[in-house]
């Protein structure tokens, strides 16, 4: 029977180690692996084992952690490939192998009949051996559905646990990917899963796509790191479920998303880019004055999220020529400044003189009040 909530499937170790900034070590890779353990990711997927000594050693220690999610190796599909992973002690087996006409004459030079017939010897194989396996069409977004039925078809015969449809270039559109799913929703009783690159910025929307037309799996990597621009990002795809889908989400420990944001990014020694989800230094900061005075009066009059849930705080802004009164008011009575409305309207006026040059650090306008304070006490 299908599963109806959404598996999410981290793939930052895996998908991940190809994104140009990446470098994993032993240690990265487990204390990455305990936060999103923490968070409550139900797999965890690594590189195939068989790619290099360390890869295989990492996959060992992995699976030895003990952790609740599945240690998933990415595996070509083919017996030395799963052998090895087995011999890591990994939970699942992910297999892929091309669908599409062009990465066949390009890149694996086999047709479909060859992927058929190999994708089902693996399966069988595995589903002897007891194990999870899913079998993925590479480039499914530009493969020919016929296609992708004939490989389907033999491995859901063949009894595998779940088919996976990438979008391994980001080309498609969420219709593209409503039909996709749709279409082998109808058709099998089995769990079906969604990866989605980015390069057409529209990955997390066909991620939601997809599980709302079937999907029960979906991937993500920590900050959407990946080949080219990435994929889903795992905190893009919490926002979007977040306030229209949430019993989807609610057994994720939310405020574990930043933690892990922040540790990738001391790890790779990148920044968090300033468009990220929730970890970015200004996802809550407010600057016009139309804004903060909303905000003062609720917070939800700017902000979707109840960001205390995320452990964030936001920032209202008052050094910029947009300021406010009211966040300017807020500001001097927080600092213990009695002064009347009216007095503070003037400090505002003052203030955006002041501004309207240069910006200004909350700790200046702060000397500024202060001194202005000082002033009408003389
Ligand atoms: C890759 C391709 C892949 C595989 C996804 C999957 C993709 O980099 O090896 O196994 O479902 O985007 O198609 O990441
Ligand atoms: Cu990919």
């Amino acid at each position: 029977m299908a599963n109806k909530r959404l598996n999410i499937v981290d793939v930052t170790l895996r998908e991940g180690e190809q994104f140009a900034k990446a470098f994993f070590t032993t240690e990265m890779k487990i204390e990455l692996s305990s936060l999103l353990e923490e968070f409550g990711v139900e797999y965890i997927e690594v590189t195939s084992p068989a790619c290099s000594p360390q890869s295989f050693e990492d996959a060992k220690v992995l699976s030895n952690l003990g952790l609740k999610a599945k240690i998933t190796a990415h595996v070509r599909c083919n017996k030395e490939d799963i052998d090895i992973s087995l011999d890591a002690g990994v939970d699942v087996i992910h297999m892929m192998y091309a669908t599409s006409p062009i990465l066949q004459k390009y890149s694996t030079r086999k047709n479909i009949d060859q992927v058929m017939e190999q994708a089902v010897k693996m399966t069988e194989y595995l589903k002897g051996l007891n194990m999870e396996v899913r079998f993925s069409g590479e480039d499914s977004t530009r493969s020919r559905i016929e296609d992708l039925q004939r490989v389907f078809d033999a491995v859901v015969e063949a009894g595998i646990d779940r088919i996976g449809l990438p979008d391994t270039t980001g080309i498609a559109f969420p219709e593209q990917i409503r039909e996709l799913f749709t279409h082998f929703k109808k058709r099998y009783d089995i769990d079906m899963e969604f990866h989605g690159h980015n390069d057409t910025g529209c990955a997390v929307i066909n991620s939601y796509t997809a599980l709302k037309s079937g999907a029960t799996h979906i991937d993500t990597s920590v900050m959407g790191i990946g080949e080219r621009n990435g994929i889903t990002p795992l905190g893009g795809l919490i926002a979007r479920l977040y306030l229209s889908d949430r019993e989807y989400i609610n057994h994720y420990n939310l405020k574990k998303l930043i933690e892990l944001d922040r540790k990738l990014a001391e790890f790779l020694d990148i920044d968090i880019p300033f468009s990220n989800y929730f970890s970015s230094e200004n996802a809550f900061y407010h600057a016009a004055g139309i804004h903060t005075n909303a905000i003062i009066r609720n917070p939800k009059s700017y902000e979707i999220f109840d960001i205390e849930e995320f452990g964030l705080s936001r920032t209202l802004e008052v050094g910029h020529r947009l300021l406010g009164k009211n966040v300017i008011e807020m500001l001097g009575r927080e600092m213990g400044l009695n002064h009347s409305r009216e007095e503070y309207l003037q400090i505002t006026k003052e203030l955006k003189a002041l501004t309207d040059k240069r910006r200004y650090s909350v700790e200046e306008v702060k000397e500024y009040i202060i001194s202005w304070n000082n002033k009408m006490k003389k």
